[in-house]
């Protein structure tokens, strides 16, 4: 059987051919004018998809909430993050190197830290740094994809503008997120000052994210961008794929939920794997090996022999990620195929 299905991310998803179609034929022109037609149609697009001023085209979610974290915040000042958050765990750093924030770096179960643990950062009077910037992240990715409530993010937001705190968002997957929640994205993204979505992520754009927010906000993070280096030119030949996948590709993100759970499904029936599918909201599962008694890596070899990619997230700990590209019937496929290398590597 030569089947291959890749679960590995939602970022491997290939542009679909109304992508490729709508990229041969974008108008395009310099964007660092403002003159690129198809991009202008994206960023307005994406601003009122998520109920914001403005928005600016970058090319990746890293890009765009590293330019809304300079934005915000100053050199010296410190910004509350969750401990397993994108921007804490995989970016490199970019908060302290690129912007001189520390980050707090608080634990939470659900992505959003104790609200009595943040406030004691936001009442600090002059003598202590300036906390500038609370981030969350939803859905939370290395919290099973979870789909953060509204009344925890809410809750945050009322405790920052007591403050006059600006609140981002890492929404790479907000859209998940809002199917999850059965609200309109705006329910979610009304809870924050700025909001970062990928267009390249579960909607199968090949490139670019967006960043949100009120329109001074926007103007100055185009600064941060040009810094950054993410100032595009005739950008309109992947803007053009972002609004097919803005249009066309966010009302079937419930199929990848539906074949996660299919995952999820298969895969709690192994009591030692302790899997409650009520935890898996989106397109993600996790699964933890140790119980298995084999790395993650192992795992993931053992399920590569039989064509299933996943993703290593850890010495015992294996994500799988459903997309677009991965049909009901993979996931049917994938589901058997790991059942099985559950029963060989147990020991
Ligand atoms: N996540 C990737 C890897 O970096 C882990 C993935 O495969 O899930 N925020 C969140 C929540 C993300 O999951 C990611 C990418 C990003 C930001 C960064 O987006 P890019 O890769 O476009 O810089």
């Amino acid at each position: 059987m030569n089947r291959t299905v890749d679960l590995r991310s939602d970022t491997v998803t290939k542009p679909t051919p109304a992508m490729r179609e709508a990229m041969r034929n974008a108008e395009v022109g310099d964007d660092s004018y403002g003159e690129d037609p198809t991009v202008n149609r994206l960023e307005a697009l994406a601003a009122e998809k998520v109920g914001k001023a403005a928005a600016m085209y970058v090319p990746t979610g890293t890009m765009g909430n590293t330019a809304a974290i300079l934005t915000h915040t100053h050199a010296g000042d410190y910004a509350i993050v969750d401990s397993e958050c994108h921007i804490y765990y995989y970016e490199h750093g970019n908060l302290s190197s690129l912007a001189g924030v520390m980050p707090i770096v608080l634990d939470s179960n659900d992505g959003v830290p104790a609200l009595d643990e943040v406030e004691p950062y936001l009442q600090r009077g002059p003598k202590f740094p300036r906390t500038s910037l609370i981030c969350l992240e939803n859905t939370h990715n290395r919290r099973g994809g979870r789909a953060v409530a509204l009344d925890r993010m809410q809750a945050m937001k009322a405790l920052a503008e007591k403050y006059g705190v600006p609140v981002h968002l890492d929404g790479a997957r907000v859209f998940n997120a809002a199917h999850a929640l059965g609200v309109d994205v705006r329910e979610i993204t009304g809870c924050v000052d700025s909001v970062m979505f990928c267009l390249s992520k579960g909607l199968s754009a090949p490139v670019g994210s967006l960043l949100a927010g009120d329109a001074d906000f926007i103007e100055k993070a185009r600064r941060a961008r040009k810094r950054l280096g993410g100032t595009m030119r005739q950008a309109g030949v992947i803007a053009a794929a972002g609004i097919v996948a803005l249009t066309e590709m966010v009302d079937r993100l419930p199929e990848d939920h539906a074949n996660a759970q299919i995952l999820s499904k298969a895969l709690s029936q192994f009591d030692e794997l302790n899997l409650r599918r009520e935890d898996f909201h989106t397109n993600m599962v996790f699964i933890s090996t140790k119980p298995l008694g084999v790395s993650a890596a192992e795992f993931a070899s053992q399920a590569l022999a039989h064509g299933i990619k996943v993703s290593v997230y850890g010495p015992t700990k294996v994500r799988l990620v459903t997309n677009h590209d991965v049909s009901r019937e993979d996931a049917l496929y994938a589901a058997e195929v790991l059942v099985d290398v559950v029963k060989a590597v147990r020991k």
